[in-house]
């Protein structure tokens, strides 16, 4: 089941929410930085342990002070033109999340529009993407019991319902 939501990921009653970090794993602005800042210090602890996480993969942690009780962080593709292999990355972002989510038991994921803010992703082409491939996972995997799109902007809320009903 896809739900899609308009708020703050951290405040989430989820088991885990997803970041879009950057390689290093070491925090940053935009939901990095306000899920660093939720989670507390000893989440940057943790990731110094990770060693960064390469584009278009992801890697799991405790979620600390969050409601969560885990992070998955992912880091998805600059957008420079569309073919440097942005859209296979932005794939690989939500499959290797939430195939990592399956091996950790999680049943209730929420992603931000992961790509989509600092790193200039079109939006619509962002989110027609993965929903495509949440939903081909879902088909194949009925592990996860719900899979939360988390929408920060009213905006944004209101193009990702109409982009899922097309
Ligand atoms: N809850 C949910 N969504 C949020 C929140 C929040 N609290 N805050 C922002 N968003 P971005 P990217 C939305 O820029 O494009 C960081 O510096 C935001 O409105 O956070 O993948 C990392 O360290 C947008 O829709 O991530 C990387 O360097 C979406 O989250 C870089 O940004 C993603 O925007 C990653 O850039």
């Amino acid at each position: 089941m896809i739900q899609i939501l308009q708020g703050d990921i951290t405040k989430l009653i989820v088991d885990c929410i997803v970041n879009a970090a950057n390689s290093s794993l070491l925090g940053g602005g935009g939901v990095d930085g306000a899920i660093h800042r939720a989670a507390g210090a000893e989440l940057v602890a943790e990731c110094r342990l990770l060693s960064g996480c390469k584009t278009g993969e992801a890697k799991i942690t405790k979620g600390y002070k969050l409601p969560a009780k885990h992070v998955i962080h992912t880091v998805g593709p600059v957008y420079q033109d569309g073919v440097h292999g942005e859209p296979e990355l932005l794939r690989s972002c939500y499959r290797k999340s939430l195939e990592l989510a399956v091996q950790h038991g999680i049943k209730t994921i929420a992603f931000p529009c992961i790509s989509t803010g600092i790193y200039h992703y079109p939006f619509d082409a962002a989110c027609k993407l993965a929903l495509g491939e949440i939903r081909d996972f879902l088909k194949q995997n009925d592990s996860i019991d719900k899979v939360i799109l988390c929408c920060y902007s009213g905006t944004d809320y209101t193009r990702y319902v109409q982009l899922s009903a097309l």
